[in-house]
């Protein structure tokens, strides 16, 4: 707290009258995405007053800690270029710390519980490149030994089966399980993953699974940069309270969503969510554009000594990049894949360089750069093998991976689940270093001697932009 704010009321459901809703919705993954996302379109339904949620963290307690200081709300600043807006959210009723298992087995076996959404970030559902759960992956092994010795389990994954096991034993009956994270086919990759780990453990559990929840497939766009210090003092300034825990987001907000909802959700739809029958012609417009052009910025633009998203796309030389790796996913969206979706792709290229350019929304490069062997397997890896399928190079995708490989190697330090692997890989040379990498990313296309000498030929494509004069 800085000291200016020390005579301010703090921000709770006294001094912002508004009662908290009674839990109907679990959540994994407790951060500021789920906040500005999820959350607000909660609070923003008609039927907000019957629909709170119970937010879990991950791996620290701190965000839970912090919201239940303040009852669960907290102040949404929505961020345009031209100025701030402010609404205080209250429909998370509960703010847990995810090492706190029994009482998320308590929540999910509560009959009113209807709905589970996971923000648990790509990276943790330990699939494996064949899109089955990675059994031998380390945390699984112990989260497998866990499960097995009544201890209670350390990952999301884990946990969210050790409490779904609680479900059934109660007999509370069906529910949905709605995967907000950035992967494409997401509720399918979170249904291997959630059975995949319960049939390890338990094949009962495993089938009980299988007949009674619903894994619902979403697109999920908000772009939501961390919150800083500079934050919680603008919100002290406009609102004239104290609140440990806002929030900044971009204004737009997207939701698309398919799938069963067998015992009920809020009226997301009052919040501009969209449902549909056939997700992926969304979810692939969203991954690769967005997405996409985001890893291509945060590996281009920090070789070229750009901080932010914003910096980086005002310089030519990474616009010029994002704009061929559009051209080449575009073609891929157009054609048969949309399915008769209308997916308006020009306004949402023009859209997105307007969404990119609001330089009041500091998005760092180096936050977006983490996970990359994971993010480029959805981001690049399908737009670069659908143009080779058709005759053409790939190389603006191809591009986009090249500029990984040179970040990671020039990096101090790489934050990705392979990140072991990633630094031996660099510590080989010239086309072994690259295929290593490649075959971390995706193994098919490492195995593609066309592909490694493409990627091979684009390193070095970024070099730091010369000082301003
Ligand atoms: C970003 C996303 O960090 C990243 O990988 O590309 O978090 C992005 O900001 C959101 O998906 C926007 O909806």
């Amino acid at each position: 707290m800085t000291a200016e704010h020390a005579g301010l009321p703090q921000l709770n459901r006294t001094l912002h009258p508004s009662p908290k809703p009674p839990v109907r919705i679990v959540h994994l993954g407790l951060g500021a995405f789920h906040r500005s996302h999820q959350a607000w379109y909660t609070h923003k339904a008609a039927d907000a007053a019957e629909w709170g949620i119970a937010a879990f963290t991950g791996r620290r307690p701190d965000a839970a800690l912090a919201l239940a200081e303040q009852d669960g709300l907290f102040t949404l600043v929505e961020r345009a270029d031209s100025g701030d807006s402010f609404t205080v959210v209250g429909s998370i009723a509960e703010a847990v710390d995810g090492a706190d298992v029994k009482r998320l087995a308590e929540l999910v076996s509560a009959p009113a519980t209807a709905v589970i959404t996971l923000t648990i970030t790509e990276a943790a559902y330990r699939l494996g490149t064949d899109g089955q759960l990675d059994a031998s992956a380390p945390d699984v092994v112990a989260d497998l030994a866990l499960l097995g010795s009544g201890g209670a389990p350390s990952t999301p994954l884990g946990r969210l089966v050790f409490a779904l096991a609680a479900r059934r034993a109660s007999g509370a009956g069906p529910l949905a399980v709605v995967c907000c994270d950035n992967l494409s086919d997401n509720g399918t990759v979170a249904r291997n993953a959630v059975a995949g780990l319960a049939r390890a453990w338990d094949t009962g559990l495993g089938a009980w699974i299988a007949e009674n929840v619903s894994f619902v497939s979403t697109s999920v766009d908000r772009i939501t940069p961390r919150t800083t210090d500079a934050d919680i003092d603008a919100v002290a300034q406009a609102c004239g309270y104290r609140d440990n825990s806002p929030v900044v987001a971009e204004p737009f907000a997207n939701w698309v969503l398919s799938g069963e909802f067998p015992a009920g959700r809020p009226r997301w739809e009052d919040a501009g969510a969209v449902f549909v029958d056939h997700i992926e012609p969304y979810e692939n417009r969203k991954l690769w554009l967005l997405n996409g052009a985001h890893s291509l910025l945060a590996y281009a633009g920090q070789l070229r000594g750009h901080t932010t998203v914003a910096e980086a796309l005002a310089d030519a030389v990474c616009l010029d990049a994002v704009e061929r790796f559009w051209d080449e996913a575009e073609a891929n969206l157009s054609s048969a894949g949309a399915g008769g979706a209308d997916l308006q792709i020009p306004a949402y290229r023009a859209a997105l360089l307007d969404r990119f350019s609001n330089a009041r929304i500091a998005h760092h490069l180096a936050q977006i750069a983490m996970d990359g062997s994971t993010k480029l397997r959805m981001r690049a890896v399908p737009v670069m093998l659908a143009e080779r399928s058709q005759g053409r190079s790939g190389a603006a995708a191809a591009l986009m991976i090249a500029a990984w490989a040179d970040f990671s190697a020039a990096a101090e330090t790489v934050q990705d689940p392979l990140a072991t692997e990633v630094a031996a890989a660099n510590r080989l040379s010239g086309t072994e270093r690259v295929r290593a990498l490649l075959a971390l990313v995706d193994p098919a296309a490492a195995a593609d001697a066309a592909v490694v000498e493409l990627v091979t030929g684009l390193l070095g494509t970024f070099v730091a932009a010369a000082p301003a004069t």
